[in-house]
């Protein structure tokens, strides 16, 4: 069985335990390969040599370090193919999603940044006719890139990408759910040439390899995305040691559709905000609440659009909804699903696993969940699921709406569907998230800063404020 291994020093490397973790393929219920089981010993041999490493890379001209980057990207792009199966396979989103999204923006994060970098300007302030300051950024030296399991390829290099444009060395892990295109990408850095030692890329579980990356002392920047509860364990080792953190977590989005809404649109997109990459996206609108005008409308175009969604094979070009990452991840699903029902909710389609049929017999799917008739204060509508379960909730004015939108303890992202212009604006500058999308959903551009308020998460990425996070600033103030 096929082995993922570390990637170290330029090197893949058996770990340190000899062990390894079963990986399995969601949509078969199967293991599938085998990934290494890394702990403290393997962070050590990849932190120094991240260390090593850190002089000349830090030192290169920033247009050749952009050249090396610009070749991984190039390289991607080659094998958008392969990639774009693995990523399917290991992960149980459909094919034809990780074709046309995920690895595609694996290659632009990386061009995003080769070339930001390039154009990374430092600031200077003139201190009237007395004195001039200028910033110097210098790169922030070892950084941990610790990314989780729903878009795996995207969100590594998302990280990565900016640490390594800065001039930063990278230790980093994916998550142990789904590291096969991380390994893939390693194969690629070598053949790009990438310096031995510039990114090292550790494989296993979160609490010991993670951890140990956390903890290493000379790993002095952390940017993570992944749940909060795991958000709280780095930010309580990290903060005492004085490290850079960026953390990405959970997100428990509201979707608000008035009734002057262009009603086709707000149903198209809400059905992929809702069900894209089977609800596991931290910005997916799990809460949608609707105007009562058009609530029983909206809700049953919704529902049989819902029911439309084509749920199976993944690696089926006409499947829409794929596996769910693991079978523990189904099982939280389905209790919520359960929850929600103890709690007075109606579900009006779906609810329930779905046995696949051939080679997707034992996989984990779930049908697409539509549920009504809850509270806005009770745990389904409180809690994050990350799966492809959705409520509706009527609401009668803007202030009602605002509040049920605010009422959660995270604040990531939000979308907000009506045509008129001052409303657009009004209730925007209102809802708690740090990304608002009106009449549309994840249409990035890369420069904006991205990340959360509350529980979902501390800093932003994207942009000028990542590559700020990666480097360190330092005035130089010059009397006149
Ligand atoms: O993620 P974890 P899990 C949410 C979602 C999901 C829940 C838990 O609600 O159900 O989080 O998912 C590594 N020190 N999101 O448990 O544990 C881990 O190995 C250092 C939201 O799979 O947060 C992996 O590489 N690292 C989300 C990464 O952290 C540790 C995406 C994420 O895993 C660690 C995924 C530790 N102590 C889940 N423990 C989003 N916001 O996009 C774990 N890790």
């Amino acid at each position: 069985m096929q082995k993922i291994l570390n990637y170290i020093n330029g090197e893949f490397t058996e770990p340190a335990s000899a062990q390894y973790i079963d990986n399995f393929n969601p949509a078969e219920g199967k293991i599938y390969s085998l990934v290494a089981d890394s702990d403290e010993r393997d962070v050590e041999k990849a932190a120094q040599a991240a260390k090593a490493a850190f002089s000349e890379w830090s030192a290169l001209p920033v247009e050749r370090r952009s050249s090396i980057l610009q070749k991984i990207a190039d390289l991607i792009d080659r094998d958008l193919d392969k990639l774009a199966r693995a990523e399917s396979i290991d992960n149980g989103k459909p094919l034809q999603q990780a074709r046309n999204l995920d690895i595609p923006r694996a290659s632009s994060n990386i061009r995003f940044f080769a070339t930001a970098a390039i154009h990374f300007a430092s600031e200077a302030h003139i201190t009237g006719t007395e004195a001039v300051n200028y910033t110097l950024r210098s790169p922030a030296g070892v950084a941990g890139c610790i990314s989780p399991w729903n878009l795996p390829l995207y969100l590594f290099t998302w990280k990565i990408a900016p640490a390594l444009a800065a001039g930063c060395t990278v230790v980093a892990k994916p998550s142990e759910l789904t590291p096969m295109t991380a390994f893939l990408f390693s194969e690629l850095c070598i053949e790009a040439g990438l310096p031995k030692g510039v990114l090292n890329v550790i494989h296993g579980l979160g609490p010991k390899a993670g951890q140990a990356i956390v903890e290493h002392p000379d790993i002095t920047a952390i940017s993570f995305t992944g749940g909060t509860v795991t958000g709280k364990k780095i930010a309580a080792t990290a903060a005492p040691m004085f490290k850079k953190l960026s953390l990405e977590l959970g997100g428990k989005n509201p979707n608000i559709i008035f009734a002057d809404c262009d009603l086709e649109q707000a149903l198209n997109t809400s059905i992929l905000s809702s069900f894209s990459n089977q609800g596991e996206i931290c910005l997916c609108g799990s809460r949608m609440f609707v105007e009562r005008s058009l609530y029983d409308q909206f809700v049953s175009e919704f529902v049989s659009r819902t029911k439309a969604l084509v749920i199976g094979d993944p690696l089926d070009e006409s499947t829409r909804i794929g596996a769910l990452v693991s079978e523990g991840h189904m099982k939280k699903i389905l209790s919520y699903i359960e929850l929600a029902k103890q709690e007075g909710g109606k579900i009006l389609t779906g609810g329930n696993r779905v046995m696949g049929s051939g080679r997707c017999a034992d996989g984990y799917f779930v049908e697409p969940t539509v549920i009504v008739g809850l509270d806005d204060k009770c745990r389904t509508n409180q809690e994050e699921i990350f799966g492809p379960v959705v409520t509706i909730t009527p609401f009668e004015t803007e202030e009602e709406v605002l509040g049920y939108a605010n009422s959660t303890a995270y604040g990531l992202s939000a979308t907000i569907w009506t045509e008129n212009l001052k409303r657009a604006h009004r209730v925007s500058a209102q809802v708690k998230s740090g990304i608002i999308w009106v009449n549309c959903w994840l249409f990035r551009d890369l420069r904006t800063p991205f990340g959360g308020m509350k529980q979902s998460g501390v800093g932003r990425e994207g942009g000028w404020d990542a590559l700020k996070f990666f480097t360190e600033a330092k005035n130089v103030c010059v009397k006149l």
